[in-house]
């Protein structure tokens, strides 16, 4: 495989974290505190806990990715001050669970100058409330599973409506999610590094595919390539075997892959927190049947358009409609539908979305802009004739169209089955 696979970030993958802070101050509509929270592991079992992932805002403003930390931005007229307040190296907690950040590291990761230790951020919030020199206070307050144990974000909005009752909470969560929907450079440079990563376990998926093995093993060469390459999953892996593949989010991988079936593969790599998304159907024998190819076709031929309309100022809502009418004219052309209309029945999720720090990243959906990075994925699924295709890739939208990020990974029928049999050819 000649593709780069990068194991650490590169000088491309740099992300200013400075100027995500200076938009954020520009979009804030007046002066205020914002302050968010790096997060905490969640309880797994017992003493067990959850592998942390940061507060992907807190990442975005900072750079810094250890829990137990909080930022506290401010903007008054034309001041902005930005303060770090990170957990003090304790050398018995390092004897554990490893070496931690350092003020100077944190220093020079964020480029924040002022870093003081976590039991201070609280005391420095109550000056700067007093001061009156801030009218609001901004929090991230998105939270969608309300069953959880509530963040920090907002344990600290209860305490603030208890002592400062005078002063407004704020949400930042929808000002991020706007900057958000733009990438960097750097953060593209991230995306291409997870689409080389997925490509690689791809690979590896379509050489040891064949009658008898089953989702599981195959989800161990596709895991074990990107952990063995310095990635990790995006996501938890759908690898999908015949009729199993129309479950949208099938992640049980329990059954043993049959003659004559399709394979769906949604499964992906992260890369320095940023994801790509990738879908691949193929045959388990490595030749589709005329009937899965013509569905295969069709799917192909739906990306195709939807790709080919994508550019600034196309509305997104648009490329869903466009993809029903092409996938229903295209299946009743195959004679399974008598009316193009009930492509629901075969049709029935989102073609595209933003793509990012989180696999459905945040942000409206307006128009597309330059900068944009998203998915485009129409998918048939057949329950009763025991398959379903789905095709999805990454793009960046750019002054006049698109470039597909993930055109390095094969997607056409014959493309699938002629890189199935250069893998297997010489597997590993
Ligand atoms: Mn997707």
């Amino acid at each position: 495989m000649s593709d780069s696979l990068p194991a650490d970030l590169t000088a491309e993958m740099t992300l200013d974290f400075e100027s995500h802070r200076q938009r954020l101050w520009e979009a804030l509509p007046g002066d205020g505190i914002v302050i968010l929270f790096s997060g905490r592991p969640l309880l797994r079992t017992a003493d067990e806990e959850y592998r942390y992932a940061p507060n992907h805002n807190y990442y975005y403003l900072t750079g810094l990715d250890r829990e137990n930390q909080v930022v506290v931005l401010t903007r008054r007229g034309s001041e902005r001050t930005a303060r770090l307040f990170i957990e003090p190296v304790d050398p018995h907690a390092e004897a554990w669970t490893g070496r931690m950040m350092t003020a100077e590291q944190a220093q020079s990761l964020s480029n924040i100058g002022e870093v003081e230790t976590v039991d201070r951020w609280l005391p420095f919030v109550n000056r700067l409330i007093e001061s009156g020199h801030y009218p609001d206070v901004y929090l991230d307050l998105e939270h969608r599973e309300w069953a959880g144990p509530p963040s920090d974000a907002i344990r600290f909005a209860h305490r603030l409506m208890e002592k400062h009752p005078g002063t407004p909470v704020a949400n930042v969560f929808p000002i991020l999610a706007e900057l958000r929907r733009i990438k960097s450079a750097g953060e593209i440079a991230r995306v291409r590094a997870a689409i080389a990563h997925t490509k690689a376990g791809l690979a590896a998926i379509l050489a040891h595919t064949r009658p008898g093995v089953s989702e599981f093993q195959l989800n161990g060469h596709f895991t074990g390539t990107l952990i063995g390459g310095g990635a990790g999953l995006a996501y938890p892996p759908i690898i999908a075997t015949g009729a199993n593949a129309a479950v949208l989010h099938y992640t049980t991988l329990r059954d043993t892959v049959q003659p004559g079936e399709v394979l769906l593969v949604d499964a992906a790599a992260e890369f320095s927190y940023y994801k790509a998304d990738i879908t691949r159907t193929f045959p388990a024998d490595g030749t589709f049947t005329e009937a899965q190819r013509a569905l295969h076709d069709l799917v192909g031929e739906a990306s195709h358009e939807v790709m080919a309309a994508m550019r600034p100022g196309v509305p997104h809502r648009e490329l869903q409609n466009l993809t029903r009418r092409v996938l229903g004219r295209g299946m009743k052309a195959l004679g399974y539908l008598r009316d193009e209309s009930e492509i629901g029945q075969y049709y029935f999720h989102g073609v595209s979305h933003y793509l990012g720090l989180d696999t459905h990243d945040v942000g409206e959906y307006r128009e597309l802009e330059p900068g944009m990075v998203l998915t485009v994925e129409p998918g048939l699924y057949l329950k009763d004739h025991g398959l379903g295709v789905r095709i999805e890739d990454d793009v960046l939208i750019t002054p006049d169209g698109v470039e597909v990020l993930s055109d390095t990974i094969p997607r056409d029928a014959r493309a699938m089955e002629q890189w199935m049999a250069e893998l297997q050819a010489s597997p590993d």
